[in-house]
């Protein structure tokens, strides 16, 4: 029986007065949610992801998970409906979630990324949903500049902002030795995917990764909310 083992942690960092961001680690799903910030419900929204997902996923497939996603996008929105101030509350979510076949799913809204670490190398395994991501594909912003761009953090999609959201979804087989970080976006905008994959290739526990990268973030700045979670599957 196969099971995913999951570090994590979340941190205010230095500037914000808020912790917006949420993190799932269980033996089964690592999910990432960062409220939108500037809004009083975006907390709330990310709280709802964490509870509806991790309760509406099983196992059985990436269409399962995509399905828990969108169970949580309604839920934010009934929840706006009935509490005042909380009218258009949003979230991102990125999540991967161990299959019955020992495949890994995984589903991402908004501008929280999942990576790959497969022998010494990290790759980027989702596209951000954002305004500045749209214009460095379209080869008109540099990477590392998005973060200084005037439309930062403005997002494409997100989750709670429309009655149905366009879900990014992928199955994976991961190899021995594999991981894979999820993110919030105060993790990379602090820290290079080079300064990144420099952490996970010291290699060790997983949970001492995840120290060393938030500990790198916050000496960066630690601008936003920072927070990550190391999977990877065990047999
Ligand atoms: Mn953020």
């Amino acid at each position: 029986m196969t099971t995913l083992r999951t570090a994590g942690r979340t941190d205010v960092g230095q500037l914000r007065e808020n912790n917006e961001d949420v993190i799932v680690t269980s033996d089964r799903l690592a999910l990432v949610a960062d409220g939108m910030g500037g809004h009083p419900g975006g907390e709330i929204a990310a709280e709802v992801v964490a509870g509806v997902v991790p309760a509406a996923f099983t196992g059985q497939s990436v269409a399962e998970l995509e399905a828990a996603v969108r169970a949580a996008n309604w839920a934010i929105r009934d929840r706006a409906l009935t509490q005042t101030g909380l009218e258009g509350m949003g979230t991102t979510v990125c999540a991967a979630g161990l299959l019955a076949t020992g495949h890994v799913a995984l589903v991402n809204v908004g501008d929280s990324r999942a990576y790959l670490f497969h022998e010494g190398s990290l790759n980027q395994l989702t596209r951000d949903h954002s305004l500045t991501a749209e214009l460095i594909e379209r080869g008109e912003l540099q990477e590392d500049e998005a973060a200084q761009h005037p439309y930062y953090g403005i997002l494409t999609r997100a989750l709670g902002v429309g009655s149905d959201v366009e879900i990014d979804r992928t199955t994976l087989a991961l190899a021995e030795g594999d991981r894979i970080v999820i993110c919030s976006d105060g993790l990379f905008n602090e820290l290079s995917s080079q300064e990144i994959e420099n952490a996970m290739a010291e290699g060790g526990d997983a949970s001492a990764i995840v120290d060393t990268l938030i500990d790198g973030a916050i000496d960066h700045g630690g601008r936003d909310n920072i927070s990550i979670v190391v999977a990877e599957v065990a047999a």
